[in-house]
């Protein structure tokens, strides 16, 4: 506390009666003008006092032990609440730990904003070899949406109103924030620094289509023979729940959910397409993308996996989405809410539903797959494989619909994805656009404190090692977080060998039979070790009575898991290599 009042400056004489403020107070101040309570981050010079304060002033500080995850939290934040999710580190190093997490929340379309304290700019720019020198705001730049930097007090308030506007408006993104060490002890007329902060005004504002584009978009659906709708995470993102499923159920068009989109409906729907996943996207011939682009995920809207020729509707708020990969016969560009709500009024309810042909096609194929996956997910092997286990954390899920599922490994993902229906629409978070390991403790963390609730993280033991030293931060901080580890003793299983024979491992593999529910207990939490579906259920269900940080290390069949998961065909020389 003392540190905190130490920072404020004091009246001197010459001021008179004149109230001071300073750097530090007014990043707070302008932080909370904008109802943003909560700050991720990690300590150290220039930084820790604006933490200190921080708290302080009654806001969260939730400190990490690497910058990266206090980047994915503030990442996840950003994308559960539309308000961008704040991260704080200090600068060189600490800074680019955390550029990692806010690139990744650039590419992913998540809100967030990176706060990183800066040294001497006239030391920086001659290179003159300062305390963690770097010029940040460069660096970040190309990792950003928009990336700015303060120099002076009285422009705090328009610095943090500007970083958060560029976060959350159209499509939403990282935003870097510099914050030189000189500002944040810079003093300031305390009324004329009230008179600078910015209160952001409809951040993101809605952005309506143009008629004659939902008129486009509505005459190629009335034409459809095989319709579609592919829901993305731009549509979870979007919060146009309602909107969304009214249009889905008035058209009567089977959709499918991109796998950050699953539950905006439930997984459980009649229309839902996910198990003739493949059928679909090859067969269909008018597919309405919302809120979903065509990159490597949906196989650049070409080639074999699309097979038939089909017309794109495409809704995105961002203009130049449209014709990226292949071209979009009916752009409509605008807020996904705006521009969903302008279908429906089209749709009415009298909209010609798709052909019984195509619904019978489906429900065939999705039957028919559902029924072969309920068979494999059935058998009880000894070891456990992939799909035992996930077949308990499925009924786990559908027993607590409000859950929050975190998701990475290669085929602890992939399968995941598959097996475990989703309920609540922004519940499940995962490797996302980039398919990157790592985010596993961060979004957790981001993800229980930000909902107050409990989080499953289904985690690949290699994807888990990528953020295992947060356990400590979530045994400290307390927060409801369940972490299962689908452990097979490696990279995507434990097998292989060193060809030569020579005493290191393959580049795989890890240590044999690793107690990572060992870790856990070390600050504190609960461990689980088991081995069987039964255990593995038992274990779930009294880590989610408890609310309390718990991990279980579920032993898996080191031979189970596939090179890759389902990325064997971006893998075409480890293939060769096996031949
Ligand atoms: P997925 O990986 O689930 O397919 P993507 O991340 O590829 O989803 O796509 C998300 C898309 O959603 C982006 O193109 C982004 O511009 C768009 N988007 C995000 N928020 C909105 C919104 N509120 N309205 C319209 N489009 C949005
Ligand atoms: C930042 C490459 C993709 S998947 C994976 C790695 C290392 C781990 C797979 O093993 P895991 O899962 O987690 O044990 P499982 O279920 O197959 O056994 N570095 C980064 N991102 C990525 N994607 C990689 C490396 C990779």
């Amino acid at each position: 506390m003392a540190d905190v009042l130490e920072i404020r400056p004091q009246e001197s004489a010459e001021e008179n009666a004149q109230q001071m403020t300073d750097g530090f107070h007014l990043v707070i101040d302008a932080l909370k003008a904008n109802d943003i309570d909560t700050i991720f981050g990690l300590v150290g010079i220039p930084i820790t006092d604006l933490a200190r304060l921080a708290q302080a002033e009654g806001m969260r500080f939730i400190g990490f032990r690497h910058e990266q995850h206090a980047g994915n939290a503030a990442a996840i934040a950003g994308y559960m609440t539309q308000k961008p999710g704040i991260c704080l580190t200090v600068s060189a190093p600490g800074f680019l730990n955390g550029l990692t997490a806010l690139a990744n929340a650039t590419t992913n379309c998540f809100p967030m904003i990176l706060i990183s304290g800066s040294s001497e700019r006239e030391i920086v720019d001659l290179q003159q070899g300062d305390y963690e020198e770097m010029d940040q705001l460069n660096a970040a730049k190309p990792y950003a949406k928009a990336a700015y930097r303060v120099l002076h007090a009285e422009d705090i308030g328009i610095g943090v109103a500007r970083a958060i506007r560029a976060a959350v408006s159209g499509r939403p993104g990282g935003v870097y924030l510099d914050l030189p060490a000189k500002l944040l002890s810079q003093t300031i007329d305390a009324v004329k620094a009230k008179q600078s902060l910015v209160r952001v005004i409809d951040a993101a504002p809605r952005q309506l289509p143009a008629p004659d584009s939902v008129k486009r978009a509505i005459d190629l659906l009335k034409g459809a023979k095989r319709p579609l709708v592919l829901l993305g995470k731009g549509a979870a993102y979007s919060q146009a729940d309602k909107e969304i499923r009214a249009f889905i159920e008035k058209t009567g068009i089977p959709y499918l959910p991109m796998s950050m989109a699953k539950g905006l409906l439930p997984d459980t729907h009649e229309q839902s397409a996910s198990a003739a996943r493949s059928f679909v996207l090859a067969e269909s011939d008018v597919v309405v993308l919302v809120g979903a682009r065509l990159n490597w995920l949906l196989s650049h809207g070409k080639g074999k996996t699309w097979g038939k020729p089909k017309q794109f509707v495409q809704i995105d708020i961002s203009a130049q989405e449209m014709d990226s990969n292949v071209a979009i016969a009916a752009p409509i560009v605008g807020d996904i809410g705006s521009c969903v709500a302008s279908l429906l009024d089209q749709v009415g309810d009298n909209f010609p539903q798709p052909p019984k042909e195509w619904l019978d096609a489906v429900n065939e194929k999705k039957n028919k797959n559902l029924e072969k996956m309920a068979a494999t997910l059935a058998k009880s092997p000894s070891p456990m494989n992939f799909h035992s286990a996930l077949r308990v954390l499925r009924d786990i899920v559908k027993q607590n619909p409000d859950i929050n599922v975190v998701n990475e490994g290669a085929n602890t993902l992939d399968y995941a994805r598959a097996i475990i229906d989703m309920y609540q629409p922004r519940k499940r978070f995962d490797s996302g656009t980039w398919g990157v390991m790592g985010i596993g403790m961060g979004f957790a963390i981001g993800a229980a404190v930000t909902s107050g609730k409990q989080v499953l993280a289904i985690e690949g033991d290699s994807a888990f090692g990528f953020s295992g030293m947060e356990l400590e931060t979530i045994c400290r901080y307390q927060l409801p977080v369940c972490t299962v580890i689908f452990n097979n003793n490696g990279v995507y299983r434990g097998t292989d060998v060193n060809p030569t024979g020579g005493k290191d491992v393959a580049p795989t593999v890890f240590v044999k039979d690793a107690r990572y529910d060992k870790m856990i207990e070390a600050f504190g939490g609960i461990g689980y070790n088991v081995t069987t579906p039964e255990e593995l259920e038992k274990a779930l269900k009294e880590a989610i009575a408890s609310g309390k940080p718990t991990l279980i290390n579920a032993v898996i069949d080191e031979a189970a898991g596939t090179e890759s998961g389902r990325l064997t065909n971006l893998n075409p020389q480890s293939a060769a290599m096996k031949k």
